[in-house]
């Protein structure tokens, strides 16, 4: 059978889910989305997913069409109409088909989109041996502009960034905030280990507040390894003992060199992998 997509209420084949040329997801990147795994049949950490969409859609001055309880049962339905345990979903939601022009005044219908399907960021032996990353020259966008901290569909920014990173040979690259400090990378957090301390860029560095990112805080915690928010340059990352990114779809990746230089012994560090085995077992348990 078909993959089936949820749009709007309605299941449909993967060849037949499809949203008007005149919805302002499309023409303008307005609306917002989440993307979030399944691990045997359970969504982690769903609840902070939804309450990040509609916070995200409230920012926009969007209003999802359906509550956070009808969204919930949705997506769970959308995992079980297609037999799917282990998966990765993708919820868009659009402002809706409009006339053309800016105003989300003359739109109707904002669109509610779910894919269950699977995912594979980075090749396996990335995992093991650890990423090579650089420096992208595109900053990650002002938060006086469209704040970091919404997930919107206007990814653009992130994505310059990404073929930046791509043309070096890098499958990930490193963003700085407008005051040269680190953020993130394209799609994940980034964390360093320095001297058996965990640190990670602060909510105010211009990041999107991964979920991903605060389970590692929270393992931290729970392992009692010192972890804290912590403003860094580039210099911090140069001299740290280890790196490594988060994100839904990455889960916990190793960092073994940052342009071109290599982080620590430059191959996967002692607490990277203590917190990436700890992740493993989190997200397996139910
Ligand atoms: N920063 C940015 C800019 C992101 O887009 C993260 C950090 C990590 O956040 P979470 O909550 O996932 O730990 C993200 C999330 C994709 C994809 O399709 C991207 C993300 C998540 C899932 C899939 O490339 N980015």
């Amino acid at each position: 059978m078909a993959l089936q997509i949820y749009i709007s209420g309605k299941f449909y084949d993967k060849a037949d889910a499809k949203i008007s040329v005149y919805d302002h997801g499309l023409l303008y990147g307005d609306g917002v989305f989440e993307g979030m795994r399944s691990y045997s049949g359970t969504i982690f950490r769903l609840k902070e997913h939804l309450e990040r969409l509609y916070e995200s859609a409230r920012a926009i001055c969007l209003t999802i069409p359906i509550s956070i309880e009808v969204m919930e049962k949705a997506v769970y339905e959308t995992l079980q109409k297609n037999s799917l345990i282990d998966a990765y979903i993708r919820l868009v939601i659009t402002r809706g088909a409009g006339s053309l022009g800016l105003d989300p005044n003359k739109t109707s219908d904002p669109q509610v989109i779910i894919i269950a399907d699977s995912i594979s960021l980075y090749p396996e032996e990335f995992y093991d041996k650890g990423l090579k990353i650089i420096t992208a020259s595109t900053v990650r966008s002002h938060p006086a502009a469209l704040s970091p901290r919404v997930k919107s569909l206007n990814y653009l920014n992130n994505i310059m960034a990404k073929i930046e990173g791509l043309q070096a040979g890098c499958v990930e690259a490193l963003m700085l905030n407008h005051k040269g400090e680190v953020a993130e990378c394209t799609g994940d957090n980034i964390f360093i280990v320095k001297r058996g301390v965990v640190m990670t860029p602060p909510k105010d560095a211009g990041i999107l507040e991964g979920i991903t990112r605060n389970a590692i805080l929270d393992l931290c915690k729970e392992h009692g390894i010192v972890a804290f928010e912590q403003t860094m340059t580039r210099h911090d990352l140069y001299v740290a003992d280890e790196c490594f990114l988060t994100g839904s779809a990455a889960e916990v990746i190793p960092v073994v060199t940052i342009d071109s230089r290599p982080i620590g012994s430059g191959s996967v560090g002692p607490i990277t992998k203590k917190l990436s085995d700890a992740f493993k077992k989190l997200v397996h348990s139910k």
